[in-house]
């Protein structure tokens, strides 16, 4: 594609401040160090870790609200951004539920994954009774309204949602596909690359983990869209049973990232027949171990959304009576054995130190200035660019702090797991709280986004680095 997001993590001291104002609540939270936090581990290897929020609890629960901007630097609205959320009666838009969600990112550092324009559920039904002209007319419409107000604020959407049947891989037998044919998800697509050209778009569906029919038939579609420059990304729902991880899941994801293609864990939960005892929850965290280890081992998985906080606030239990019991936390906040298994499948927070013999001795690491710090540029476009940046330790740190001096106009314009005086043409800054004691070989992770002349190329400088 001719654009690529730009990254909006503003973390830029370390320090969460759980507010919106919105909300008019203030609540600060000093970070807690990567280890102990998924959010931390993620940042580090570059992922995103995501929840799907309700507007209802992030609205009146201060200890959900907390969860959600420590653990997570990614949000999705489970329900707020959808068609009868936003639109509920013809050219009538109401933005409330999802505007809350949206600051509240923006406050909280954090990313957005946005779902969904088109789906067969939650349209209201003034939509359905239209006729292929005017359906055309109320799509294009409503993701133009929609994608224009969010414009810069959500970076990816999920433009379609489960267009794909469960029998045989079948087009899904929607009010869609019977009122516009096909060509309704190419008119999606297009619609939401004009409105966002900067947004990445996604098409998502339940039940494709897996090489099979359903996955066969999305592969199809994305081909298409590719072609046309519509696609970046797909979706994988990834509402499992406990214990059916499918064993194709990583080629299968790993032969649409070979169309040159994101993936993303967009919805995973994994239920669970109740009650669930605890050597059920052993399994269970395994599976979370091997979901979110696929995506963290794939470069081009960009992280990995589970859909809800805790387990009562699933949709599972509504919809399969008799299980439940899906995500990472318990109803009172406490933690899971599935949640830390999520925090080691991310790496920790920590990157593994090199593997040494476990016969013979190691040398003591040579010796150096302390570390060293490199710059690559990630994604560029005309205006700005997105870096990301590894400091790594010869030595045992307790922290660090880097310089280096821009070329030309380029100037950071927002940047996470880093402060100090960041914005003019010489940077100079240090690490966060939970990025600063390395061990000695040990990396971590900050990145930026920078502003730069239109259509001068993003340079690379060299950077000093300086143990604390
Ligand atoms: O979790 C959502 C639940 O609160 C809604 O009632 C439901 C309505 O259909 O949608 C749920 O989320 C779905 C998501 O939007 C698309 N994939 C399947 C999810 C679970 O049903």
């Amino acid at each position: 594609m001719l654009f690529h997001r730009q990254r909006r993590r503003v973390l830029i001291a370390g320090v969460v401040t759980v507010a919106t104002a919105a909300l008019g609540i203030g609540l600060s939270t000093q970070f807690a160090g990567a280890q102990t936090t998924l959010r931390g581990a993620a940042d580090e290897i570059g992922k995103d870790i995501g929840v799907a929020v309700s507007y209802d609890q992030l609205m009146n629960n201060a200890q959900y609200r907390n969860i959600v901007a420590t653990e997570f630097n990614s949000l999705t609205a489970e329900n707020a951004m959808k068609w009868d959320a936003t639109e509920p009666s013809d050219g009538n838009y109401t933005f409330t539920q999802a505007d809350a969600i949206v600051d509240f990112a923006e406050d909280n550092g954090q990313t957005v994954h946005g779902h969904t324009f088109v789906w067969h559920q939650q349209t209201p039904q003034w939509v359905q009774n239209l006729s292929g002209t005017a359906m055309r007319a109320a799509m294009v419409d409503h993701i133009n309204t929609v994608a224009n107000r969010y414009e810069g604020r959500v970076d990816s959407w999920d433009v379609v949602n489960e267009v794909v049947s469960d029998s045989n891989g079948a087009m899904r037998d929607s009010f869609w596909l019977r009122a516009m044919g096909e060509g309704y998800i190419t008119t999606a697509f297009q619609t939401a690359r004009a409105a966002d050209p900067n947004a990445d778009l996604y098409i998502n569906d339940y039940s494709i983990e897996a090489d099979n029919a359903k996955s066969d038939r999305i592969y199809t579609i994305a081909q298409g869209l590719v072609s046309q420059g519509l696609l970046d990304g797909v979706g994988f729902q990834s509402h499992l049973i406990l214990g059916q991880v499918p064993s194709t899941m990583e080629a299968n994801l790993q032969r649409f990232v070979d169309l040159g293609l994101k993936v993303r864990i967009t919805e995973l939960d994994i239920r669970i027949g109740m009650p669930a005892d605890s050597s059920e929850l052993a399994r269970q965290a395994q599976d979370y171990e091997r979901v979110v280890s696929i995506c963290a081992e794939l470069a081009d998985c960009t992280g990995v959304t589970v859909w809800g906080l805790r387990d009562g606030d699933s949709w599972v239990p509504g919809v399969f009576p008799g299980e439940g019991a899906p995500l990472l936390f318990n109803d009172d906040f406490s933690k899971k054995p599935a949640y830390n298994s999520v925090l080691n499948a991310l790496g920790d927070g920590t990157t593994e130190p090199p593997t040494s013999d476990p016969v013979t001795t190691t040398s003591p690491p040579p010796p150096g200035d302390g570390c060293t710090a490199t710059l690559s540029v990630q994604s560029p476009w005309n205006t700005g660019a997105t870096y990301a940046a590894t400091v790594k330790a010869d030595r045992a740190l307790t922290g660090w702090t880097v310089t280096w001096t821009w070329p030309g106009s380029e100037r950071i314009s927002n940047a996470w797991s880093i402060q100090g005086n960041l914005t003019g043409a010489t940077v100079t800054g240090s690490n966060v709280g939970y990025n600063g004691t390395l061990a000695a070989g040990q990396s971590t992770t900050f990145g930026f986004n920078i502003t730069k002349a239109n259509g001068s190329t993003a340079s690379v400088p060299t950077v000093t680095c300086t143990p604390a």
